[in-house]
Order: C-alpha cells, then sequence, then structure tokens
C-alpha cells in the first residue's frame, strides 16, 4: 500500500530561506513528509536534482474584468488562469471591480460568477473599491473583508476608478479596523489630464506619447501622498507597479521613517524601457502601453538593486490582456487611436517566472531565496495567503514547479494566454518550468496542458502576516 498519492523523488527544494536535497510526499493534495528515501507513492516523478520551488502567486492580474465597450480583457478565468499554469503560476489573485454607483457586493457576486467553473488553478480576488458610499465603508467593505476578501485597491487616477485624498483616507480607515491590505495605484490624475491635453493640441497622439503623459514625477507625487495619507490614518499600505527610482524613493524614506510601506513591481520595469512604446510614431508601440510606462535602463537598474535590498515584497505580472490586431483590444472599433484610448495593460501571467528564473537567479542577478519570497511566498504573506501557498513546508498545498534549465527563444506562439503578442518576443531565456503541481495535480507537464476549467478553488484570505498581528491593524 503506497504511502502517498504522489512523490517527488531527489527534489533540490527552495524556499525563500533554505535550499535542501529532499523527497516530497503528497497526500489528498498537500505536502506530508519531506526527507530523503520516504515511502513510495501511486505515481513517482524524478526531479533529478533539479530546483523545485513553490508555485507562483501572481498577486496582480486582471482577467476578464468587466469594463466599457468596445475594450475586453483577452483571457478569462480559463485562458488566463492556463496560461498562468504553463508557466509555474498556482495562484492568482484578479480583482473584482466595484463600478461607480455598483454595491461593492454586487461587484464580488459578478466576479464569482465569471471565475466558477472556469478556472484551472486556484484563485482570490481583491476588491477594487471606487465608489466608497457609507453603505460601502460601514457595511459591504468590512463585511466582505470578514468573508475573505482582505485586500483592496484604490486608484488615484482613471476617472471611472480614481478616488480623491478624502475618500481615500476613508477607505484606508476600513482597511486599518479591519486589519484589510490596501494596494494603491499611485499616478496624479490632473497631472496627466493636464499633461495629455498638451500633447494631444501638439498632435503628439501615438502610443510613445503615453510615456510623456506619465512621467515619473506624476507617480513620485502620487506616491508620497499615498505615503502621507497612510501615515495619518497609521495604517499599512502596499504600492503595486512601482516604476522606477523616484517613486522607489519615496518608499525608501517611508520605511526609513518607521512606516509599514510594502511595495510591487513587475518585468514591464526590468525588460521594457519607454522605446518599447516606440521611437517613432509606429501604432505597434501600443503593445507595451501600460500604467505607469516602462522607464529606461537606469531605472531597470534601480528596480533590480531594490527587489535584492527587501524594498520590494511582491513581483507580480500586473497582467492586463488585451489583444494588439483586434477591435476589443488594442484597436479599439478596429481604429489606431491615440493614446489616451489605448487599453492600458500588456500580457505576462505566463512569462512572469521564467523572466525572473532566467533573468534574475540564472543570470547571476538575484538569489533563488529572494526569487522564492518575490514570487510566492511574499505575495502569499501580504495577502493572507500563507503558509497554504507559497511555502515548501508540511500542511502547505502541494503547488510546486520543477525548473528545467534549456536555452530558447521566446515567441507568442509557445504560449497559453489568448493574446496575440508577447512583449517578450525574440528574448533569449535560460529555463522554463518543467513540471507545475497544483494541490498535487500536474497542470503542466513541460510540454503539455492537462487540468480542466474548475479544478481550481475561491480561497478565502486570511489577515496579511507580512508585520506582527499587533502592528497589522
Ligand atoms: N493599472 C493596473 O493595475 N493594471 C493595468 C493598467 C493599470 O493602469
Ligand atoms: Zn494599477
Ligand atoms: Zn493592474
Amino acid at each position: 500500500m503506497p504511502d502517498f498519492d504522489l512523490v517527488i523523488r531527489n527534489a533540490n527544494a527552495t524556499t525563500a530561506s533554505d535550499t535542501f536535497h529532499t523527497d516530497i510526499g503528497i497526500r489528498d493534495g498537500r505536502i506530508v513528509q519531506l526527507g530523503l528515501g520516504i515511502g513510495p507513492g501511486v505515481r513517482e516523478i524524478d526531479a533529478a536534482g533539479r530546483a523545485v520551488t513553490p508555485g507562483g502567486v501572481d498577486a496582480h492580474c486582471h482577467l476578464d474584468q468587466p469594463m466599457p465597450p468596445p475594450t475586453r480583457n483577452a483571457d478569462d478565468f480559463n485562458t488566463g488562469t492556463r496560461s498562468a499554469a504553463c508557466g509555474g503560476t498556482t495562484t492568482v489573485i484578479p480583482f473584482a471591480a466595484q463600478q461607480k454607483g455598483q454595491s461593492l457586493r454586487a461587484a464580488v457576486e459578478d466576479y464569482r460568477a465569471r471565475a466558477e467553473g472556469k478556472a484551472h488553478v486556484d484563485y482570490a480576488f481583491h476588491l477594487i473599491v471606487s465608489d466608497p458610499t457609507p453603505e460601502v465603508l460601514k457595511v459591504e467593505l468590512p463585511e466582505l473583508i470578514r468573508e475573505g476578501f482582505t485586500s483592496f485597491k484604490i486608484y488615484m487616477t482613471y476617472d471611472d476608478m480614481k478616488l480623491d485624498d478624502g475618500q481615500i483616507l476613508d477607505v484606508l480607515d476600513v482597511a486599518r479596523q479591519q486589519g484589510a491590505m490596501a494596494m494603491i495605484h499611485a499616478e496624479n490624475a490632473d497631472c496627466i489630464e493636464w499633461l495629455t491635453k498638451r500633447l494631444e493640441a501638439a498632435g503628439r497622439t501615438a502610443p510613445r506619447f503615453h510615456a510623456h503623459s506619465r512621467p515619473m514625477l506624476v507617480e513620485r507625487e502620487a506616491t508620497h501622498r499615498a505615503i502621507a495619507l497612510a501615515e495619518l490614518v497609521d495604517v499599512p499600505i502596499l504600492i503595486v507597479h512601482v516604476s522606477g527610482r523616484e517613486a522607489v524613493e519615496q518608499i525608501r524614506w517611508a520605511r526609513a521613517h518607521g512606516l509599514s510601506v510594502f511595495a510591487e513591481t513587475c518585468p514591464q520595469y526590468l525588460f521594457l524601457t519607454a522605446e518599447d512604446l516606440g521611437i517613432d510614431d509606429s501604432y505597434k508601440g501600443a503593445k507595451c502601453v501600460c500604467s505607469p510606462p516602462p522607464r529606461d535602463k537606469a531605472n531597470q537598474q534601480v528596480i533590480w538593486d531594490a527587489l535584492n535590498d527587501g524594498l520590494f515584497t511582491v513581483f507580480s505580472s500586473d497582467h492586463a490582456p488585451f489583444k494588439f490586431d483586434a477591435p476589443e483590444g488594442k484597436k479599439p472599433n478596429g481604429e489606431e487611436v491615440g493614446f489616451r484610448h489605448i487599453p492600458n495593460g500588456i500580457p505576462g501571467i505566463e512569462t512572469r517566472m521564467a523572466l525572473l528564473w532566467s533573468e534574475g537567479v540564472l543570470a547571476g542577478r538575484m538569489t533563488p531565496h529572494r526569487f522564492v519570497e518575490l514570487t510566492a511566498t511574499g505575495p502569499a504573506k501580504a495577502y493572507g495567503l500563507h503558509p497554504r501557498k507559497g511555502s515548501i513546508s508540511i500542511g502547505a498545498d502541494a503547488d510546486l514547479v520543477i525548473w528545467d534549465e534549456r536555452d530558447f527563444i521566446l515567441k507568442n506562439e509557445q504560449l497559453h494566454h489568448e493574446v496575440d503578442y508577447t512583449p517578450y518576443e525574440g528574448m533569449r531565456l535560460k529555463a522554463w518550468p518543467g513540471l507545475t503541481l497544483a494541490r498535487g495535480e500536474v497542470v503542466w507537464d513541460g510540454r503539455d496542458f492537462h487540468a480542466h476549467p474548475g479544478r481550481g478553488q475561491l480561497l478565502a484570505c486570511g489577515a496579511p502576516s507580512l508585520l506582527p498581528a499587533r502592528r497589522a491593524a
């Protein structure tokens, strides 16, 4: 009688703190034994000494998010989580977005219906609070947090989403009372609008001018303001998609002053620059239009340094998938539009882990432990999923990646999303997940995808565990 459903033999298990040679015994989707020479499993997989890391937790991605027509996300929970699994990500946290005038609970129920029966890997939801009415602040948000939706995003830009400073203070106050994690999109909306109008008046509407309309200053100012608002309320915050030096400096300042300010960055700020939005007026640059925009090589280095020195807790994809050549994507209604009207976002849910393993760990820029911290353990802690997720330990979900080292040129045709391009087309990579295990099931074997829609479960999140409980609320 086998002791386990599955045993991974000869793993070079790599966690946020340790590397150890072990077999991994799995029963009922969980890790139940670690050690060499453990008993037999119904199925056995030889890791042959390869690195085995926790499955990725992609804590910032957009899947089937409701938005005004004609624009539509190219990926839903089916295709988005398929793509995630093939890239080594076993948990995703997209956003249940409240529309202005909508109840927050209605937004969650709508989003729950979009996910149910479709997801291949486990998922949780962040909330997006765009209309903090008294009912939302006093009833809906506290109730939803208690039900396991323990994080929410606040926008400082985008007309249909943004909150003013008073509203932000009100929402942060709920985060403090309930021990939730507030994520902030920090860009100054009025500065962007002012710059956009001037660029438009000068006829500068090609995709590359998107970057000119959102210089680092607008991110710096909003980051500074978000930190001040959080200080006033005395609540931890997490600044999402930090793009370069100026926002990093604000976060460093906050931390040096003892404030609990956490931060996230994304692959586009390591591997793209504003030049990817175009060096001429070509519309191809629309592929890389995202906010904040990618900066320059010097800022990429600032982000690498901050990934290594602990400034960042989370490395997410910010997968915001829009087809390039499609009327519901980057060419709204089939037209090449001015940058103001180009849907913001780039795909990356499948490439996030391999880019960082390849260009970070294997290129000698980052330790494997830091890689695990940023791609799995940190996000799991930030959003109340640790140690069930983001960990190789007894009792944790058997969400694991076995890494294959091989040189290849990345092509969009290898990927499993529904987007018709990858911003990283033609990049030489040194590794890709050779196997992804989600709760003990092989969902990706390095060649083929094996899951079925509906195997992924909605996770109830606990309190963030980045801080001692006393300091968390
Ligand atoms: N913000 C995001 O978080 N994702 C996509 C685009 C954006 O502006
Ligand atoms: Zn954002
Ligand atoms: Zn996003």
